[in-house]
């Protein structure tokens, strides 16, 4: 697929699932918690691993990429762009304290999809100034998935949000219980963790959170 069909399945599939360290995936490994995910008819899948070594993550990450290629399932590395280059990752999504997308553009090419977390109006603004395709933007919610996650985003910032000219995948304590009222102020892409690999039977999960969507 390309850069731009990758663009279009994250614009239009709401569901954007982040797996990666197993005690958030009830100790499932990351092989399987991306087969199931794909079982699951999820098709934008972030890889976000922790802990692991480089050579694991590497190993891991390459059999996950073939996998969502042979089933046109967007794959994203987090943070690490010589992981993502390495693996052949459709995507690479960067946070505030990694390199920014003007060097990430630069090292990974012209055809790799390019998401920068946000929190503030500001951050927003300087990774469309940066060059990404897509911005992360949270915690929406108060989440335990990720420990040094900011305050949850301003009324300011979610108004500025939902006109933003590029992409913007919601994240951060996203629930079959409020996603919901997100769609409703007008968001239209949700990034989870809990809510779908800490999730026994991830199948039933997704299709809960996308009959959500459509109540
Ligand atoms: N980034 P859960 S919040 C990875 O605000 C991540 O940028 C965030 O996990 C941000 O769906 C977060 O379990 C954790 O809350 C999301």
């Amino acid at each position: 697929m390309t850069k731009e069909e990758h663009i279009r399945q994250l614009m239009s599939d709401p569901i954007y699932a982040i797996m990666g360290n197993a005690e958030l995936s009830l100790g499932r490994s990351n092989i399987d918690a991306a087969r199931q995910l794909i079982e699951a008819g999820v098709t934008i899948i972030q890889y976000r691993e922790k802990h692991k070594t480089w050579r694991e993550k590497y190993a891991e990450a390459t059999a996950i990429a073939k996998l969502c290629h042979d089933h046109k399932v967007t794959f994203i590395m987090n943070d690490s762009v010589d992981l993502a280059i390495a693996c052949g990752a459709d995507g690479i999504h960067v946070g505030q304290d990694d390199a920014p997308a003007t060097v990430v553009r630069r090292l990974a090419g012209p055809d790799v999809v390019i998401g920068v977390s946000t929190n503030t109006i500001d951050e927003m603004k300087q990774a469309l100034a940066d060059g990404a395709d897509y911005v992360g933007f949270g915690p929406m919610f108060p989440t335990a998935s990720k420990k040094d996650a900011h305050e949850v985003v301003s009324d300011e910032a979610k108004h500025f949000a939902l006109h933003f000219s590029l992409p913007v995948v919601t994240i951060g304590g996203i629930s079959l219980e409020n996603i919901g009222s997100l769609y409703k102020e007008g968001f239209r892409s949700f990034a989870m963790i809990s809510a779908i690999v800490g999730k026994e039977d991830m199948t039933a999960a997704v299709q809960e959170l996308r009959n959500a969507l459509k109540a």
